[in-house]
């Protein structure tokens, strides 16, 4: 009897994208041991606990994957690309590893509808919002850095985000969960 509730297809995919997950904690990971480095404590330890996130999001493609009672790949990693060059690359850099993974979870999306598989197209809605979420903190980051002065900030303005990234917490709010009372 067939157990393996997963498609040669999309299994391939989310196997595929497991990686990706584990690539970004590695990304995320570099560039916090850089701003570590460059002395922008608060900025790694936001960095760190990111990758700890995106280490979470590949075990949740890993734990699904068995659930399903398919088969993992476990693959070797990509090397993280080079190491920022100010506080400004580094979140534009971010932001755009956002978006590419936004790209990578909107493709499986796709191929779970296209596929009817809705318990897979109902796990990847997690990450759907998670991918909102993630966008909206790394250009509210951004828009900060833009604001004290983009490459050009001062020591000041980047102590100053230094020091709110330390607590800043890991989601963004979401224009679905604001109200008049709470903008
Ligand atoms: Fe940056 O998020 Fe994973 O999926």
């Amino acid at each position: 009897m067939n157990t393996n509730r997963l498609s040669e297809t999309l299994c391939a995919s989310l196997n595929k994208q497991m990686t990706k997950e584990a690539h970004a904690s590695q990304i995320y990971l570099s560039y916090a041991s850089w701003a570590d480095s460059e002395g922008y404590e608060g900025i790694a330890n936001f960095l760190f606990r990111h990758a700890q996130e995106e280490r979470n999001h590949m075990m949740k493609f890993l734990e699904y994957i068995l659930e399903r009672g398919a088969k993992v790949k476990v693959e070797a990693i990509p090397a993280p690309p080079d190491e920022p060059s100010g506080v400004q690359d580094c979140f534009e850099k971010v932001f755009a590893q956002e978006i590419d993974n936004t790209k990578w979870i909107y493709k499986l999306v796709k191929q779970s509808f296209e596929e009817e598989d809705w318990a897979t197209w109902h796990f990847l809605q997690w990450f759907v919002k998670e991918q909102t979420e993630e966008e909206t903190l790394a250009l509210n980051l951004l828009d900060k850095i833009k604001i004290a002065g983009g490459s050009k900030a001062s020591g000041d303005s980047l102590y100053k985000i230094d020091k709110d990234l330390k607590d800043m917490p890991d989601d963004a709010e979401l224009a679905e969960t604001k109200t008049a009372a709470k903008p």
